[in-house]
């Protein structure tokens, strides 16, 4: 299974929505705050893979959907470095929660419409990226995006099907 989390505001609901489709999103989209989780089946070359969003407010809670994760999704706003430190935080709960240990991670620094490049340097300093990638096992992606312009989308697309065996028949679920 694949899910996708961060903090609340990140970003996720939008990004997934882009990913379902590139047209769907302007800047006139607005989003709703995810409550509990969304289920997000992303079609891609025919298959359909079945994305997990964990909204940010169950965080606490994060640790109960993590059995048979193979993917994980992690969002950050690369426009809101105040966020960054928790966000930072919360990463570093998931990388070493026992479930995820053969796990491979993708960091997206999203709202990259609105940041800058320099501020995606800082960002990964500040969630102190170099350390991490030396303390946990797990391979950790990075990737640029944004829900608005569609920036990222298809190197995002490219690593869901990497290595990775899709959740075909599955019945297509409207997204709230
Ligand atoms: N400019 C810009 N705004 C974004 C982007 N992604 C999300 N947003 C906005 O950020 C807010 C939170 O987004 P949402 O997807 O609901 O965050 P979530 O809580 O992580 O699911 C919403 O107002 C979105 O319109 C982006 O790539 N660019
Ligand atoms: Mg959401």
């Amino acid at each position: 299974m694949i899910i996708c989390l961060g903090p609340v505001g990140s970003g996720k609901s939008l990004l997934l929505k882009k990913l379902q489709n590139y047209d769907s999103i302007d800047s006139t989209t607005t989003a709703v705050p995810t409550m509990g989780t969304n289920i997000f089946n992303v079609k891609i070359e025919d298959r359909v893979y079945e994305i997990r969003e964990l909204g940010g407010a169950m965080a606490p809670l994060w640790s109960m959907y993590l059995n048979g994760v193979d993917k994980v999704i992690y969002v950050v706003d690369a426009s809101n470095l105040c966020q960054i430190s928790a966000a930072c935080v919360l990463l570093y709960t998931i990388l070493v929660n026992p479930a995820l240990k053969n796990a491979e991670f993708l960091l997206v620094l999203t709202k990259m419409d609105l940041s800058y490049r320099q501020m995606r340097n800082e960002a990964l300093l500040m969630l102190q990226m170099k350390r991490l990638q030396k303390e946990v096992r797990q391979n950790i992606t990075i990737a640029e995006a944004s829900a608005i312009n569609g920036e990222g989308r298809n190197e995002i697309l490219k690593w869901i099907t990497k290595n990775y065996p899709p959740a075909v028949g599955r019945q297509q679920e409207k997204n709230a």
